[in-house]
């Protein structure tokens, strides 16, 4: 396209293709006038159907033909080649190109015989000799052999030829980390949903697939819904050994002490508990946490020490907080014991899964698998100050239908907790321009909406 002038473009006539999408009508286009045509503009139009009757939406893309389709224009310079007309060419013998009249010559032959320029040039296309021809049709051939090669092999890398904002919208989900079903759901919507004009607009696009996203992030509001202060209840975290539980526990019952719904003559009176005796610093590392936030503590091996525990203390106690003593998803055995530990009645309960932040898609899907028998309402997200990414973990609590109640944001006990909102988590998408402000307004309008409904 590079040394095509201005004047080049001009001297070119305008052409246009209507296709059901853009892609295929472009496709159309190179296929036709050559890979060098240059699109001037498109637009969505009606056609086909019979007297308005099962019309369709389409794509109408004006082009300029490529120069390769063109017929060349210096005619002096041609080698070639027509025959002189002859009745029964098809038989005639193919001269040597050398002894064939130029193209200038066979045309003044012709036009003095027939004194009108089209019909000449009718004629001498006629005169075309078959092997010519043939060589012509041949090299048409390979041409469309080489192009439904080109669509074949983009069939086998996993689709169509994806308009380019839509291939940037892919790119940039990867790397968040989405998951690949995840991706797929978001661009199946955008090529439902968006218009063609709209996939021209990247800002359009990147609006919509961020909205889509805060979209599917459930929230659970458990810690700031009145169930949270209906008393006496025990939570329970739950989760794979190192993602924070302990952590989590002393902050949530720091947070709960000095709560503003509660003051010194009416205090939130809370307890920890520990089932986390087989390592030593489990249970140090909570009894130091309780010591130091003037909490009493609970050790609670069996099933039996922790009903013991509840009833002795349930009268005394607003909140107990569980930490359980962490479980590799792949180790069965400790798993069962640690469901059969939390099997009882005595109390009100409620399970969260921890999960980190740092986790890979894949292995939140199977941490949630294998924690599914404790009956969690919810997920913590401990460890986010740890990533730039959260595609990971958006994606699977999605496919799983899971709701995040909090989120942990560093090591310092009790500042690091909070509960959040879709469009904070937002933040942490990379790469992607975030419209603060237009998003919230979308996202409240929507709330607002289902709350009517
Ligand atoms: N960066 C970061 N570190 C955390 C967070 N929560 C816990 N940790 C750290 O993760 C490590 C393991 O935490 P711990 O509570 O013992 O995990 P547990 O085995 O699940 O009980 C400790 O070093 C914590 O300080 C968090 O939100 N962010
Ligand atoms: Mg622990």
């Amino acid at each position: 396209m590079a040394d095509y002038t201005r004047e080049s473009y001009q001297t070119r006539e305008e052409h246009s293709i209507t296709k059901s999408t853009y892609v295929e009508a472009v496709e159309e286009m190179y296929r036709l006038y050559g890979r060098d045509s240059t699109v001037l503009n498109h637009q969505t139009v009606t056609y086909g159907g019979f007297l308005g009757i099962g019309q369709k939406l389409g794509v109408k893309v004006t082009f300029v033909p490529g120069r390769s389709s063109l017929p060349q224009r210096p005619v002096a310079q041609q080698p070639v080649m027509p025959q002189p007309v002859s009745p029964n060419y098809r038989s005639a013998p193919v001269k040597p190109a050398s002894a064939a009249p130029t193209l200038q010559e066979s045309t003044r032959t012709v036009a003095a015989n027939t004194n009108s320029l089209e019909e000449a040039k009718k004629k001498i296309l006629n005169t075309v000799p078959t092997q010519v021809m043939e060589d012509i049709r041949y090299k048409e051939l390979v041409n469309q052999i080489k192009q439904l090669n080109e669509s074949l092999n983009n069939y086998q890398r996993g689709g169509v030829v994806e308009h380019p904002s839509i291939q940037k919208i892919q790119s940039l989900l990867e790397r968040n980390e989405f998951s690949p079903s995840y991706i797929r759901t978001m661009v199946s919507r955008l090529r439902r949903e968006l218009s063609v004009d709209d996939l021209e607009d990247f800002d359009v696009v990147q609006t919509s697939v961020i909205y889509w996203i805060a979209e599917t992030i459930k929230i659970d509001d458990y810690f700031t819904s009145d169930d949270f202060f209906t008393f006496p209840q025990a939570i329970i975290l739950v989760g794979p050994t190192g993602v924070g539980k302990t952590t989590t526990v002393a902050k949530l019952a720091a947070n709960c002490c000095v709560s503003t719904k509660f003051n010194r003559e009416n205090p939130c009176r809370v307890r920890l508990i520990t089932n986390d005796t087989f390592r030593i610093q489990g249970q140090q590392q909570l009894e130091s946490y309780a010591m130091w936030m003037d909490i009493p503590v609970s050790i609670a091996e069996k099933q039996d020490d922790l009903k013991v525990c509840f009833a002795q203390y349930k009268d005394r106690t607003d909140l107990f907080f569980v930490d359980t003593f962490g479980v590799s998803p792949s180790d069965f055995e400790k798993l069962g014991e640690a469901r059969g530990l939390l099997d009882f009645k005595e109390i009100e309960t409620k399970v969260f899964l921890t999960i980190s932040a740092t986790t890979k898609a894949s292995d939140v899907l199977n941490i949630i698998k294998q924690f599914t028998p404790f009956e969690f309402s919810g997920v913590i997200l401990t460890k986010i100050d740890e990533t730039e990414k959260i595609g990971n973990i958006v994606s699977s609590l999605y496919e799983r239908n899971m709701k995040i109640a909090l989120v942990t944001n560093g090591q310092i006990v009790p500042g690091d907790i909070q509960t959040v909102t879709a469009l904070d988590l937002m933040k942490y998408l990379e790469g992607f321009e975030v419209n603060r402000e237009r998003l919230r307004q979308r996202l409240s309008a929507k709330k607002a909406d289902n709350k009517e409904k």
